[in-house]
């Protein structure tokens, strides 16, 4: 079951930061519960299960930060116990922060308003189904997502609610923004310094907003925060297979392949998180207030190494 979570992962049949995160609990829960051996052994292929997994993609922080939780204070004697308090908390966390992003996200949606979206973000649809929920009328304007047309996901499952939908290829874009009243996108990753890492195209797409004067939410759970951006680590932004865009391309030809793309605080209204509605900088603050534990596991492993 491992390698073929890995493997989904790998190749998007899996995909959007938060179900990444949800799918690498499923994968250490079905290990933990499952495994005949002894303690020392199951903490062993649980390491060897969390380095697999946190390989698979590398701009994803939420799916690293809930591997962080979900090993807290575990080791080879208690492994069984405190891996299964863990897993309850990370599974809390995720259904808890659903609905609370839902509701703060739905607040900002008024009747008649058009929203646009790129890609496809969980939260963004929650929030989209929250607000059709209360019968806010409003409709959505989306982009397909080359290559690998995630937009297609969001325009189904917003149709399937009874949202109207409006499709753009992803060159039009900026001609959706300009006839949107607000623009609501998810988050790969929060790095310390504000920027917001999402599906390539959303820096293009903020821009226009900005100057139009749509407003640009980032809708995230705030475990997309990348802790390693504090210790001075860049972002790493995946780079995907050439094929993915052009399988029988001439020879010499360079494709570039980047998943994501860094979008400048300055551009951002407000990230829209389980924390609250905050502009990128308080954000931060905020983050270290309510999660403590990540802040310090990491400044353990790294204060020392560095010799800081
Ligand atoms: C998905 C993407 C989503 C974020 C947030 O990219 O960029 O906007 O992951 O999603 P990909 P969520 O399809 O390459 O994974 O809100 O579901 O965490």
């Amino acid at each position: 079951m491992i390698d073929q979570i890995v493997k989904d992962i790998q190749e998007l049949k899996i995909q959007g930061a938060e179900n990444v995160a949800k799918a690498a609990v499923n994968a250490i829960s079905e290990i933990l519960e499952t495994s005949i051996f002894d303690q020392k052994k199951i903490y062993q292929d649980l390491i060897i299960a969390r380095d697999k997994l946190e390989k698979t993609r590398p701009t994803e922080p939420c799916l690293r930060n809930t591997l962080t939780l979900l090993f807290y204070d575990v080791n080879e004697t208690n492994v069984k116990d405190a891996m299964r308090k863990n897993i309850l908390k990370a599974d809390e966390h995720f259904k808890t922060t659903k609905s609370i992003i839902s509701e703060f996200g739905s607040r900002k949606i008024k009747d008649g308003m058009v929203v646009f979206t790129h890609c496809h973000s969980s939260a963004v649809m929650d929030i989209l189904k929250e607000a059709k929920r209360k019968k806010i009328n409003f409709s959505l304007k989306n982009t397909e997502t080359r290559p690998l047309f995630q937009g297609r996901l969001t325009a189904t499952e917003m149709i399937n609610e009874g949202i109207p939908v409006e499709h753009f290829i992803d060159s039009a874009g900026r001609l959706a923004v300009k006839k949107s009243d607000i623009m609501m996108i998810g988050a790969d990753a929060i790095t310390s310094e504000g920027y917001v890492i999402n599906k390539i195209g959303s820096e293009l797409f903020a821009e226009t907003a900005h100057n139009r004067e749509v407003p640009v939410y980032i809708c995230t759970d705030s475990w997309k925060f990348d802790i390693n951006t504090v210790f001075a680590y860049d972002e790493v932004i995946e780079k995907r297979h050439e094929e993915e865009i052009w399988k029988d391309k001439p020879k010499g030809v360079k494709i570039s392949n980047y998943a994501f793309e860094s979008i400048s605080p300055e551009l951002i209204t407000g990230i829209i998180s389980e924390l609250g509605v905050y502009n990128p900088h308080t954000f931060i603050l905020e983050m270290e207030r309510n999660y403590p534990w990540l802040f310090h596991t990491k400044r353990k492993k790294i204060l020392p190494l560095k010799n800081l």
